[in-house]
């Protein structure tokens, strides 16, 4: 087995995201522990930090002590299952800051600014000069920690080659400029990357923003920049053309910047699907009802359409009858940015439409929707993708959507169940088998559903195994090795593949 420290062909990762892949607590007693977070992004990419002796910079989760010393970050538990485990105390930077500031970076510019705006909602978009100068304080602070951890790196005799800083989506999107004059100066070599995990908008929306120049510069400070799909590197390329009148090359995906070439690239994240087979396989039964379920699984976030997708069984309801007591849609939603007014709104238009439509045709036995307000453990969570006949995922717009390749994976009850999908959702672009959706038509959405329900076996099963071959060799595996062969560096077989 070649490992990273003794292979030349093996370079340092640094990530830079806004949260650590474990979130710090503090026990009664004073003492503080980790707490893994159990995403496949983390999966995926913490092993490779882990081997090539990297570092991860983000924030713990919680607001320490100005006077915080990164020494004292605990060691994972011996009991720690989680692909954080190996992650030594010594690889982690934490950002520290302010907690009013941050309140304004986080609630105020990420999520009331960026999110909203980034998936194409203007309409819900707060401008606020206040939340922007926050940003540019916070994104300046993570550069400054990412040159310690660059520091720190270039100091460990072991590391081979030019380390890797991966920036992590729209929270940090001003880190590289600040982190290259800062590294430059101490003549630390690196190269940069930045990955955006929601969708890139169209020009005449991101435009809309009053300092989207200062958010182009500083995406092109990187050497590399990835997106899910081609679409959003195309708006990202015409941005950097007519807001900043960059030479472009659309074909080979180039913005010339600075008198650097920045590679801009579609690299469609994944899921560890094998680790999801497995899940499926093991996972109790919970769905006991004889009804077909029509799963919906989502963060309860306005960009996710359950207002349109309850609207849509409603006339889904109306128009077939004869579905009615014999099938019934299941909805699990995670609680998300419970502090903040507008997702407060939202729960409260969920519960009373949800109330509306149970009310109006529910009978002494049956009820058409079920709804699950909670965070559901992931081998349940397999259960339920196993157990579904149809899966309805409709967002109005999302990066990606994994809740999408997870019910795809977890699929291996015989004759399957059908994947319905937004066209509007990174997952719809690629997952050509499923059936599209599209969640403002609510009479064809509803006719989709019945589509979905009376599809024929051999179809359902044509359908099925194509979208898990896919996704099955395009795993979130596959994505972190596109990325090192994207920065012109390959990985041994050997360092990735721990999902499994
Ligand atoms: P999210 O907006 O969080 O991610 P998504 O891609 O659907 O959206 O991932 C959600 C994750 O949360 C899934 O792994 C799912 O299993 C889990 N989850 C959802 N509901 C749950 C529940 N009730 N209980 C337990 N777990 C639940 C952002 C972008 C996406 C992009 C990803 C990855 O907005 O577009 O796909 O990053 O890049």
């Amino acid at each position: 087995t070649i490992t990273a420290a003794d292979s030349p062909s093996k370079r340092s990762l640094i990530v830079v995201s806004n949260r650590l892949p474990f979130v710090l607590k503090k026990a009664a007693d004073g003492r503080m522990t980790r707490l893994a977070s159990a995403g496949g992004l983390v999966t995926a990419v913490a092993p490779v930090v882990i081997k090539g002796k990297g570092l991860w910079v983000g924030w713990p989760g919680l607001h320490l002590p100005k006077d915080f010393n990164d020494a004292n970050i605990p060691e994972s538990d011996p009991s720690d299952q989680s692909p954080t485990a190996g992650l030594k105390s010594e690889q982690v930077v934490t950002v520290n800051c302010d907690p009013d500031l941050f309140e304004m970076y986080y609630n105020g510019c990420c999520n009331g600014t960026h999110w909203p705006l980034f998936h194409s909602m203007p309409g819900r978009t707060i401008f606020s000069a206040d939340h922007w100068r926050a940003y540019v304080k916070v994104n300046k602070l993570f550069a400054e920690k990412t040159v310690d951890a660059l520091e720190r790196c270039s100091q460990n005799k072991g590391n081979n080659g030019v380390p890797i800083v991966w920036i992590h989506d729209y929270h940090l999107m001003l880190c590289a400029n600040y982190i290259r004059e800062l590294a430059e100066e101490k003549n630390i070599e690196f190269q940069l990357a930045f990955f955006l995990h929601i969708p890139f908008p169209p020009w005449d929306i991101f435009r809309l923003f009053p300092w989207s120049d200062e958010i182009l510069q500083g995406m092109l400070g990187c050497d590399m920049v990835g997106f899910h799909i081609r679409d959003y590197c195309l708006n990202f390329v015409d941005c950097c053309q007519r807001n900043l009148g960059c030479r472009v090359d659309r074909k080979n995906l180039l913005v010339e910047h600075g008198g650097r070439s920045v590679r801009v690239r579609p690299l469609p994240i994944g899921i560890p699907f094998d680790r999801f087979v497995e899940l499926a396989t093991k996972a109790k039964k919970v769905i006991k009802t004889k009804h077909k379920v029509i799963l919906g699984v989502d963060r309860l976030d306005y960009t996710k359409g359950l207002v349109n997708r309850l609207k849509a069984f409603e006339v889904f309801l109306e128009r077939h009858p004869e579905h009615i007591g014999t099938v019934s849609f299941l909805q699990i939603a995670v609680p998300s940015r419970t502090d903040v007014l507008e997702y407060q709104q939202l729960k409260e238009e969920m519960d009373q439409l949800v109330g509306r439509i149970n009310g109006r045709f529910s009978t002494a036995i049956w009820s058409p929707i079920r709804y699950i307000f909670g965070c559901v453990g992931q081998s349940e969570l397999a259960a339920y993708y196993r157990d579904a006949a149809v899966a309805l995922v409709t967002p109005l717009r999302d990066g990606m959507n994994l809740v999408a390749k997870e019910f795809v994976a977890c699929q291996i009850n015989e004759p399957p169940g059908v994947l319905i999908v937004s066209p509007f959702a990174g997952a719809g672009e690629t997952m050509h088998e499923a059936l599209l959706c599209n969640p403002y038509e609510l009479d064809a959405a509803a006719e989709v559903i019945n589509r979905a329900l009376t599809m024929p076996v051999d179809e359902r099963t044509l359908r099925m195994s194509r979208l898990r071959r896919r996704e099955k060799e395009h795993d979130v595996d596959h994505w972190m090795r596109s990325f090192m062969k994207a920065m012109g560096s390959d990985v041994e077989e050997d360092d990735i593949g721990t999902t499994r």
